[in-house]
């Protein structure tokens, strides 16, 4: 059975719809997605734990971490679920992308339906960071403020 999720992201001045779509269980997952209102260049971009926005986007909590890693990039081995890099505006503030993933599901108990969807201001270094940024690379990426979230809901099928 064929899985479609959809997350709607509001942020200020930051809006956007990703699209989730993964055809079955076995196969990974694919976030199509279009962002608005950021500024030129690269933003962190992950599934948070919580679907909850009682407090804007702080309470979605951190990373999507279910298997208790630390932060890397979507294509290390040692990662957060949650960790899918940057997505990359360009000089309109515009950030279109499709982001083919195997850790990231709509099945099971580790589905990120009910979780949410965070861009942040600023980019994610991947775990890369050093000196007095280097702890913080591990837990977030060092990216900054959350620009914008939505819950990662269910959809309808589109095909
Ligand atoms: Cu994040
Ligand atoms: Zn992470």
């Amino acid at each position: 059975m064929s899985n479609h999720a959809v997350a709607v992201l509001r942020g200020e001045g930051v809006n956007g719809v990703v699209h989730i779509h993964q055809k079955s269980e076995s196969e990974p997952a694919v976030l199509k997605g279009e962002i608005s209102g950021l500024t030129a260049g690269l933003h962190g971009f992950h599934v948070h734990q919580y679907g909850d926005s009682t407090n804007g986007c702080i309470s979605a909590g951190p990373h999507f971490n279910p298997f208790g890693k630390t932060h890397a990039g979507p294509k290390d081995e040692n990662r957060h679920v949650g960790d899918l890099g940057n997505v990359e505006a360009g000089a309109d503030g515009i950030a279109k992308f499709e982001i083919t993933d195997s850790l990231v599901t709509l099945y099971g108990v580790n589905t990120v339906i009910g979780r949410s969807l965070v861009v942040h201001a600023g980019t994610d270094d991947l775990g890369r960071g050093t000196g007095d940024k280097a702890e913080e690379s591990l837990k977030t990426g060092n990216a900054g403020a959350r620009a914008a979230c939505g819950v990662i809901a269910l959809a309808a099928p589109t095909d």
